[in-house]
């Protein structure tokens, strides 16, 4: 093991399952939801030297179906030994891959199943596709409320190639038993009759009359002297950044230890939940409220990727581990993507004199997507050579629709002939937990304002800022009025003007909730009602909607632990961004989404003395007439 943040391997995975089988029983009939590096603590890694011995542990969230008993545990694999062993009860860990194969295989013979396909005219069950979703609480039948259930959704494939997602077979849902693979219920409302007026197929062959443009002209990529970054096992080096590579089932990406010149600037990011409520209370869509990150976790929708399509250039990509239900472990191979991309002119200034000098941008990506059944989130991760960090996402993939039958509904919009696509949001936390110049950190609100009249302004011109740090842990909203903005200083380190250096987040992609505050959305996430929220680091305090969102009543997230009221000044802190999709679906999404970008910055603000990027050197023989250096000369 090179290194206390490297992610579990195949053999730990391995081990960590024998260990729990061996001393706690946990046979077949369990199954794993989710196992995952328990990280050292932060001052253990912070003094790690290459050498040093590390003390390896897995966490461990598993289930045992017969009883439907959940249990977290942390195994040592330094000792082969479980250290602790406690049971969750009343909640529902995440959904697994192996849970949503088995109910499709499940209950697509089932005769009730079979019966309300042929009242649809569908007899080939191949072309069928039974599609488990976790839901809330409230939406689920009284009687099934402590069994751990899904609700399905039911698609037709044209052909065997077709997209499934082109096709729903509306009116019909189904609750499954997950432990058991019982069909618990049948809902149906009745069939709709065939919309044969829409297209919703995607692979070239398929759409009917597609001429594939002809006018397209390659474009390459190529460093003809090799990348300028380095990866070694999990540690990336690029210029003046380093950082550690990490991944877990729930999270996908984690970026650990993230230095700029050997200077912190963050121990930890990745995105911590996603929360989609679609807002359409019709009864094919009530109870869609995904938790793509908590109930199904973004690494197991992991994908691999591919050389020429998915990442262009010189890629470097690295593997990912994770493990199936039954503590197997299994490779995803290309799962993150690594390669640096030209980014327009970073600065520049033409000179009567000195003529043109022009820098361009360079920009460290770091990206992995998932496919999250009819939808994909591409992340990507950019560093800059200015010392900026920007965090894309790329939503694309099919919408989810309905076949209308008489009215559209007003809670979405026809995408296609009689095809509904209702709204949704699509809500994003990032959990940011940085460590600008060292752990001690206070986040400061900085708000803009014009100043008051006064005899020394007879213009009206002045305008001021007022930075306010944040004291106690909690929330905050967006405000248009003062554009407020926060900054993570550390107060402890002044820079060369006396000021404390700082990254300051910048939004550009929050709105508001709009859910009632009887929502039983909100009941379940109510981090989404705030853009940003601040909290003191607690090692247990990860994810913002609760642990266990499964079949969540209620919240047991941020909005709970903030109100202990804990101070947040001074130390090491925790910022979350909620950002995403307001997604009015629109004809354009359909039938696969052209993918809707969304991103946030953290910038320096204080961090360097001056532009970080004054060494950056011209492009050789060109950009700085007067240059002498050994590229322009
Ligand atoms: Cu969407």
């Amino acid at each position: 093991m090179n290194h206390p943040l490297d992610p579990l391997t195949a053999d730990e995975f391995r081990q960590t399952a024998a260990v729990l089988r061996r001393d706690r029983g946990v046979d077949e009939r369990w199954r794993f939801a989710g196992i995952e590096l328990r990280e050292p603590a932060k001052d253990v890694v912070r003094a790690w030297q290459p050498g040093d011995g590390v003390a390896r542990e897995a966490r461990v969230t598993c289930f045992d179906r017969t009883t439907n008993t959940a249990y977290n545990a942390v195994v040592s694999l330094t000792d082969d030994a479980v250290l602790s062993w406690c049971e969750q009860p009343g909640v529902q860990p995440n959904m697994t891959v192996d849970e949503w194969h088995e109910a499709h295989e499940a209950l697509i013979g089932h005769p009730r199943v079979l019966e309300a396909l042929a009242a649809r005219g569908i007899t080939d069950t191949d072309l069928v596709l039974i599609d488990t979703w976790a839901y809330g609480h409230a939406l689920i039948p009284e009687q099934y409320r402590d069994r751990r259930v899904g609700w399905t959704d039911t698609w037709l494939r044209a052909t065997p190639t077709g997209n499934p997602y082109a096709h729903p077979v509306d009116g019909l849902h189904l609750v499954v038993d997950l432990n058991t693979m019982e069909l618990l219920d049948v809902e149906d409302t009745g069939p709709v009759p065939p919309n044969d007026g829409a297209m919703g197929e995607y692979v070239p062959a398929l759409v009917p009359g597609l001429v594939l443009r002809e006018d397209l002209r390659p474009v390459e990529i190529t460093q003809p002297e090799g990348t300028s970054f380095a990866l070694d096992g999990h540690e990336l080096r690029w210029q003046k950044w380093s950082m550690r590579l990490g991944f877990t089932h729930r999270e996908g990406l984690v970026l650990h230890r993230v230095a700029y010149d050997g200077r912190p600037i963050a121990h930890r990011m990745s995105f911590a939940e996603m929360v989609v409520p679609y807002r359409d209370p019709g009864t094919d869509h009530q109870r869609r409220t995904a938790f793509d990150i908590g109930e199904w976790g973004l690494g197991f929708m992991t994908t691999s990727l591919e050389l020429g399509c998915d990442c262009l250039g010189e890629i470097r990509y690295l593997d990912a581990e994770l493990h199936d239900s039954h503590g197997e472990p299994y490779t995803i191979t290309n799962a993150i993507c690594l390669h640096e991309e030209d980014d327009g002119v970073l600065w520049k200034h033409v000179d009567e004199r000195a003529g043109a000098e022009v820098r361009r941008n360079r920009r460290m990506v770091v990206s992995f997507h998932a496919t999250v059944a009819n939808y994909e989130y591409l992340v990507y991760w950019r560093f800059s050579t200015d010392g900026s960090i920007q965090c894309e996402v790329r939503a694309t993939g099919i919408m989810v629709t309905s076949t209308v039958d008489g009215t559209v509904p007003p809670y979405g919009n026809l995408v296609d002939e009689r095809t509904y696509a209702p709204f949704h949001q699509h809500f994003i936390v990032a959990r940011l937990d940085l460590e600008v110049d060292g752990p001690e950190n206070t986040v400061v609100v900085s708000e803009t304002a014009a100043a008051p009249p006064t005899d020394a302004d007879p213009y009206r011109l002045g305008l001021t800022v007022r930075e306010t740090p944040i004291e106690v842990e909690g929330f905050s909203d967006v405000s248009w009025e003062t554009a407020r903005s926060w900054k993570v200083v550390n107060r402890t380190k002044p820079n060369r003007l006396g000021k404390a250096p700082g990254y300051k987040l910048e939004p550009s992609a929050s709105f508001p909730a709009m859910l009632h505050p009887d929502s039983v959305v909100l009941a379940r996430a109510g981090v989404v009602q705030h853009p940003v929220w601040v909290t003191p680091f607690a090692e247990d305090e990860r994810w913002p909607a609760g642990e266990f969102c499964n079949q969540s009543e209620r919240d047991t997230g941020l909005p709970e632990w903030t109100r202990a009221q804990r101070p947040v000044t001074d130390t090491d802190v925790v910022l979350w961004h909620v950002f995403g999709i307001h997604h009015v679906t629109r004809p354009e999404d359909w039938p696969v989404m052209p993918a809707d970008i969304v991103s946030f910055t953290l910038k320096p603000v204080g961090f360097f003395d001056r532009n970080p990027a004054l060494d950056v050197p011209p492009v050789a023989g060109h950009c700085s007439p007067g240059c002498t250096c050994e590229h322009c000369a």
